[in-house]
């Protein structure tokens, strides 16, 4: 039988690579979109670069999208691309709208033209619940979005909804809550935190400038969360699912712990409330209900927040002694 085709949008960014290994180990064929450089940053999928197919494509140009699905007629679409970083959509409205919300809205046309049988997965986010009506936050959850960011996710959400409910798609939204892993962007708290705390621990820092160590999170491990996006387009019917641990952590939590694992104390090292990490808004806490994906999906997370600090904190420390020659 012929392999399986699938594309996936995002590949060169954290989900989008442990979705390509999860997949080829699935035997799928990869088709990976990427949006054009002037220098490579296939750091993430450099292990599998010659197992995959890396094609250009970009979420700002629908035509690319069209031709990409045309030529490799993939059976699943995963759009996983996004200006994904909270901060930069205040400070890049119009563009996070553009390829976080519009972004949705060519890809799910590109599937609707080329082949409407292909099954959808849109890359939701527990930001759209933001300000939360309740806690935890289910799929039924009314959202109330605290970034643009935010607000663009809440467009891509109902857009794949009602592009279901229009046309027909198979097309899912998962609502996923943060999860990290050692591929994380270095911008991202858990991975500043880790990484900040393997520097100190090497002489490579003197201090961490930290925002607001009060918010709260529901941080899993990213490799189980891709594996939740790939089950939700097994089933025999689309659907949108929370993914989340069920567990909350906050930001100074997340300091004492990664510093513990190097044998620091962090209230010596980390500055908090620095005026440039602060948000015009802030989401204050976040925690997920995933009964659903447990029942309808059998999907469980494996990893616990401090063994996945543990494991981040130790690949910073072996990725600088390399970087640093110590
Ligand atoms: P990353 O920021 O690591 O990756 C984003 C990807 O999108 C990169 O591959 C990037 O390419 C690509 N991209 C950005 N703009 C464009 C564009 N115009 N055209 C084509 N590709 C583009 O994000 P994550 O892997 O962490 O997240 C994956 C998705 O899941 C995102 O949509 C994110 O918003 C969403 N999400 C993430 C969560 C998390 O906790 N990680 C939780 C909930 C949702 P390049 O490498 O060129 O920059
Ligand atoms: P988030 O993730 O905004 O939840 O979005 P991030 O890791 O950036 O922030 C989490 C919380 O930590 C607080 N914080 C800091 N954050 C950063 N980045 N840097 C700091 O110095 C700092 N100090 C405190 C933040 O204020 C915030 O409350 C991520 C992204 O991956 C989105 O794409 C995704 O949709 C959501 O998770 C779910």
């Amino acid at each position: 039988m012929a392999r399986k085709v699938v594309a996936i949008s995002g590949i060169t960014g954290m989900d989008g690579s442990h979705l390509a290994d999860f997949l080829l180990e699935q035997g799928y064929e990869v088709v990976g979109l990427v949006r054009r450089t002037s220098t490579i940053n296939f750091e993430r999928i450099a292990h599998i670069q010659d197992k995959i197919k890396i094609v250009q494509a970009d979420l700002l140009d629908e035509v690319s999208l069209i031709d990409v699905l045309r030529e490799f007629r993939p059976q699943e679409v995963y759009n996983l691309a996004a200006q994904s970083f909270v901060p930069t959509s205040f400070k890049q409205p119009v563009l996070t709208g553009e390829v976080t919300a519009l972004g949705v809205t060519r890809m799910l046309d590109a599937v609707r033209i080329v082949d409407p049988t292909i099954r959808f997965y849109q890359a939701s986010s527990s930001e759209m619940f933001g300000k939360v009506q309740e806690v935890p936050q289910t799929e039924r959850t009314p959202f109330y979005p605290r970034s643009p960011y935010g607000v663009a996710k809440v467009y891509g959400h109902w857009l794949t909804v009602n592009y279901r409910e229009s046309y027909n798609l198979f097309a899912c939204s998962g609502i996923l809550f943060n999860h990290e892993g050692p591929r994380r962007g270095l911008e991202f708290v858990t991975h500043k935190v880790t990484h900040g705390a393997a520097k100190i621990a090497l002489g490579l820092a003197k201090d961490l400038k930290m925002g607001n160590l009060e918010a709260k999170r529901d941080w899993g491990y990213a490799p189980d969360y891709v594996r939740a996006q790939w089950m939700m387009l097994q089933q025999d019917a689309p659907d949108d699912y929370v993914i989340a641990t069920g567990k909350e952590h906050s930001v100074r939590e997340l300091c004492k712990i990664a510093f513990e694992c190097v044998d620091l104390d962090y209230t010596r090292y980390v500055i908090e409330n620095n005026p440039s990490d602060l948000r015009p808004a802030e989401v204050d806490h976040l925690l997920g209900d995933a009964s659903k994906a447990r029942k309808k999906l059998g999907w469980e997370p494996t990893v616990t927040f401090e063994q996945m600090i543990q494991i981040m904190v130790e690949a910073d420390l072996a990725a600088l002694k390399k970087t640093y020659n110590l």
